[in-house]
């Protein structure tokens, strides 16, 4: 067993498309897998900058901050066997055109930037960005 926790973003589009629980769904359906943390929340700037500061630089980071902050966001902590791999593979790649059908971003996306979810890429991503959204978690 290699148990995980993930942090995990549905996007202003989410919320604003009503697809939060879709997406939470088919999370939810992963066998052992179990949401450990969640809220509605809207994101400031300055944890945004903590956040997506791999990015800053980048062509696209000053809209997708601003996207960030269009409208409140579900942050989750999802806890389970693997599950940084997998709900990147649930989640599809970043351009939901090129995502596959049956992921989540391959199923309700079109643009790169309003691609539904967020979900850490690796061990060391993970307990980075819990820190940033969940610092009281034990
Ligand atoms: O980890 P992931 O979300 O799949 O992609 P990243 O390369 O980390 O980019 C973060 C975020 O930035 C992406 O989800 C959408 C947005 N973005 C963009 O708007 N345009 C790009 N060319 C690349 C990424
Ligand atoms: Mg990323």
């Amino acid at each position: 067993m290699t148990t995980q926790r993930t942090l995990v973003l549905l996007k202003p589009d989410t919320v604003r498309r009503h697809l939060v629980g879709e997406v939470i769904g088919r999370i939810e359906r992963k066998a052992g897998w179990s949401i450990a943390a969640m809220d509605l929340r809207s994101l400031d700037q300055d944890t945004l900058e903590q956040h997506y500061g791999e990015h800053k630089g980048k062509p696209f980071y000053e809209p997708l901050v601003e996207f960030m902050a269009s409208g409140p966001v579900v942050a989750l902590v999802v806890e389970g066997e693997r599950v940084i791999e997998g709900v990147r593979a649930l989640a599809g790649p970043t351009d939901p055109i090129a995502a596959a059908p049956g992921s989540i971003r391959g199923d309700f996306g079109t643009i790169v930037r309003e691609n539904l979810i967020h979900a850490s890429d690796s061990e060391e991503s993970a307990i980075r960005e819990l820190k940033i959204f969940f610092p009281g978690l034990s």
